[in-house]
């Protein structure tokens, strides 16, 4: 199928023309640039949210109760779980799909599930391309579920507007997320397994680190409680989601943090063509020239070089 044909019936909302698209993205496939820039014109109308935490925190469980209680509102909700650990093999996704189960026959609901498979150009730019087509797909919420929190659940997290961080007590992780620098941009924090002892100490802990790491801004992140595999505590998620996103708007946070997004990624996307471009010029340079040459000449040379070579062109 061509992609105008296949972006129309996106934006329709067929869920099959989505999975498909979807599929294009993750393979990289030649048609799947010509797909998103037909699609992007119709991004942008969903609130886009990160949910991120160690491994078992409940992160899965909290998506689907959070769906749930989004489904009550009469909301449509997409959500894409990010593995990049174990593709597709790893009890996790199979997890997540016996969890989110509850929602299998709901028109109005989404789920996939991605590994590190298939997603040459990068995890984290695939994982931003599968939220652009959910979002113009025409869902109200899209949702990103991101194990741990290291450098590619960064990456994925900066690229959504409203980010969750799930701890739980006992785990011991509010110290990692700290030095992996989610704290900082998490803008919600939710202690899940609440029905588990050492709930007070977390929160103790965590609104120090949340007074160190968000000193002077406006937004006061919110501490909520949950008990996700009961549905405990899953309206006042919904509830700070939302206050999140009435702020972004109202603050002109959402413009200026989608624009920056927007910056950010154009670099990534070109640094991606230099660095592969240059390569080959540097490789070249210092296996003839280069042996005998200090590294600062060097790099200048090759720069020189590189330049030139593009102005003939
Ligand atoms: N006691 C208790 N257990 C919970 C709660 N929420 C989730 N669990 C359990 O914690 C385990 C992990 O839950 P998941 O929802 O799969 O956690 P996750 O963060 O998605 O896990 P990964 O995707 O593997 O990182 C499961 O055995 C859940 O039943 C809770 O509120 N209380
Ligand atoms: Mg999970």
């Amino acid at each position: 199928m061509d992609a105008t044909k296949l972006a129309e019936q996106i934006v329709s909302g067929n869920h099959r023309a989505l999975a498909k698209g979807i599929s294009l993205v993750e393979n990289r496939s030649s048609d799947h640039r010509k797909l998103l820039s037909l699609l992007y014109p119709h991004v942008g109308r969903a609130q886009t949210i990160g949910i991120t935490g160690s491994p078992g925190a409940g992160k899965s469980s909290l998506v689907n109760g959070l769906v749930k209680e989004w489904r009550k509102q009469g909301k449509t909700v997409a959500v894409v779980a990010v593995d990049p650990t174990s593709p597709f093999s790893g009890g996790a996704l199979l997890g997540d799909r016996v969890r989110m189960r509850d929602h299998d026959e709901d028109e109005g609901v989404f789920i996939r599930s991605m590994g590190t498979r298939g997603s040459l150009g990068g995890l984290s730019e695939a994982c931003q391309d599968v939220v652009r087509l959910m979002d113009a797909a025409g869902f109200d919420l899209v949702v990103v579920e991101t194990v741990g929190v290291g450098q590619s659940e960064l990456d994925i997290m900066k690229t959504t507007d409203t980010v969750a961080l799930v701890l739980y007590p006992s785990g011991g992780d509010v110290i990692q997320a700290f030095k992996a620098g989610i704290m900082e941009i998490a803008d919600l924090f939710v202690i899940n397994k609440a029905d588990l002892p050492g709930v007070d100490q977390l929160r103790g802990e965590l609104r120090d680190l949340i007074h160190i790491t968000k000193g002077e801004e406006d937004w006061n992140p919110p501490i909520t409680e949950t008990v996700s595999t009961q549905k405990q505590g899953m309206e006042n998620v919904v509830e700070e989601v939302l206050a999140h996103h009435h702020y972004l708007i109202s603050s002109g946070r959402k413009t200026e943090r989608r624009f920056s997004q927007r910056k950010q990624e154009v670099m990534r996307r070109l640094h991606e063509r230099f660095t592969a471009e240059i390569e080959q010029v540097v490789e070249e340079y210092m296996n003839t020239e280069g042996e005998s040459q200090d590294p600062y000449d060097a790099a200048e040379h090759i720069y020189e070089r590189w330049k030139d070579e593009g102005e003939e062109n």
